[in-house]
């Protein structure tokens, strides 16, 4: 069956409405270039914004832990579909059988953190000046908040922000890539049974917007959406970053990344191998947090890449329907010519191709992926290509090996290989990894959804996910109640009238 028919009998399935198609939005599988048939874009952009707006009103007025049930039920609906969201993720972005189910698992468990979440939105109470005041600090629901996704966690993204800006009292419009809007329809007919089972949620708690970036940009300019999560390219975060900022509207950037793992000497080379395997090419190279930079200790080098090389070689490519599959396809054509561009200047700044680098021949976009041996950081090195192309570099000595992780414009992900207790350290200190994350003895990507996700620089700085991510969905207030019969005034200003 073709990649498309089979998304079109799961969305029925799932209860996407027949009105979702026929529009102008193409849809295509990058497993084999099918199409499952256009949608309709979202018309009115002004209309969904507004009924976020009415949602609000509504929303904020519910008990927190009221909303977690909310959340709760989502997470049950996503239990039960979660095979076939699964698979609508592995049709529309390509990505083999187990990562579309671990994308699902991760919406999963951030409901789970979420509810939870939804009994824990704590603030402060604070010591006032004044006698017979109290001072505290309570965090209270912020507004409308606008999600931007990447194809690559086509859903993952969205459930990390929705689910926190549902719990903190805030309504979601999804704005999908427009590579994958089905993935996200499926999401929502699995949100709307949740609504449908919780009673008298307003109307428009979540929506999703299909449409290109005019759409994107009429949503991020507007004032009546006070926070807009972006996950994407640095230059896509750049123009949102810029627009939002422009209304003075809070913007949480997760951009791109150039990720490295620093290998020492004492390095255990048979975990690093499996480590590097799936950080670099799982997804195919399609992370955030793909392991990009491989950094060396030059005595260990040679023999890190021969047995890489062996690996590389027998690496299962193809439909990632299929078991044993490990590599899908890459998204589209133009990721595919990013990918042998970035090889071409490789090999002009001096780098040498060890093993991958070819297009594979069959329907859809399919590539192996490449190591490439580089004498410095070059440009085409700095720069984050998202495809499988795995650079080699070494050093002497762990202080330089730190000083060329942080020498890259990104920040998100990091990691050391090593058994030494001193590096490990060093690595993980005020003058080790200048990264958002830093791992030791782990790739670079698989976050768990507990800790902040997200990175420095050109990553962008913003946090989503777990920890006390929760708190950029909320609005921070200062309270402070006067229960005395005088009226005292702070720092012992005087004013009697
Ligand atoms: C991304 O690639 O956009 O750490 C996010 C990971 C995932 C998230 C990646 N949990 O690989």
């Amino acid at each position: 069956m073709t990649a498309a028919n089979e998304t079109k009998a799961i969305l029925d399935r799932l209860g996407v409405a027949p009105a979702a198609w026929g529009g102008a939005m193409p849809t295509r599988s990058p497993i084999d270039g099918s199409t499952a048939g256009p949608v309709v874009e979202t018309p009115n952009v002004d209309a969904v914004i507004a009924r976020s707006v009415e949602a609000f009103h509504a929303w904020k007025r519910v008990p927190a832990p009221r909303r977690g049930e909310l959340v709760r039920l989502l997470g049950e609906e996503l239990r039960a579909s979660k095979e076939d969201l699964a698979r609508v993720v592995t049709l529309e972005a390509g990505k083999i059988v187990s990562e579309g189910l671990g994308e699902v698992q991760e919406m999963i468990d951030i409901c789970d953190f979420a509810v939870g979440l939804s009994r824990q939105l704590y603030g402060l109470t604070l010591a006032s000046e004044r006698p017979g005041h109290h001072m505290r600090e309570t965090w209270q629901p912020l507004g409308p908040v606008l999600v931007i996704s990447a194809f690559n966690f086509p859903v993952a993204v969205w459930a990390w922000n929705a689910c926190l800006a549902l719990v903190c009292g805030d309504p979601v419009i999804w704005k999908p890539s427009e590579k994958t809007p089905l993935t996200a329809l499926a999401t929502q007919a699995i949100f709307d049974r949740a609504l449908a089972r919780f009673e008298d949620a307003p109307e428009g708690l979540s929506q999703v917007v299909i449409g290109g970036r005019e759409a994107g940009e009429a949503l991020a300019s507007d004032p009546r959406v006070p926070l807009v999560s972006a996950t994407g390219s640095t230059r896509m975060g750049r123009a949102v970053a810029q627009t939002v900022a422009a209304r003075l509207g809070r913007s949480l950037l997760e951009l791109g990344g150039n990720n490295a793992m620093v290998v020492t000497p004492s390095a255990d080379l048979e975990m690093a191998v499996r480590a590097i395997a799936f950080s670099a090419v799982g997804t195919a190279g399609q992370r955030c947090t793909t392991l990009r930079r491989l950094l060396v200790h030059e005595s260990v080098a040679d023999a890190l890449v021969a047995r890489l090389k062996k690996a590389y070689e027998t690496l299962p490519i193809g439909d990632p329907r299929e078991a044993g599959t490990l590599i899908g396809p890459l998204i589209d054509e133009a990721s595919a010519q990013g990918f042998d561009a970035a090889l071409k200047q490789a090999v002009e700044q001096g780098g040498e191709i060890v093993v991958g680098g070819a297009r594979v021949e069959r329907d859809g976009v399919y590539v192996t992926p490449a190591i490439v041996r580089m004498p410095a950081q070059t440009a085409v090195v700095e720069h984050e290509t998202f495809a499988p192309i795995l650079y080699v570099l070494t050093w002497s000595d762990f202080d330089d090996a730190v000083a060329m992780q942080n020498a890259v414009p990104q920040g998100l992900s990091s990691c050391v290989f090593t058994d030494s207790v001193r590096e490990a350290e060093q690595f993980l200190s005020a003058w080790g990894s200048d990264c958002g994350i830093a791992n030791v003895n782990i790739g670079p990507s698989g976050a768990e959804i507990g800790g902040a996700f997200g990175g420095e620089k050109d990553t962008g700085g913003g946090r989503e996910s777990g920890s006390d991510a929760w708190k950029a969905y909320m609005r921070r207030q200062t309270q402070t109640v006067n229960f005395s019969r005088n009226l005292p005034l702070a720092q012992g200003v005087k004013f009697d009238v």
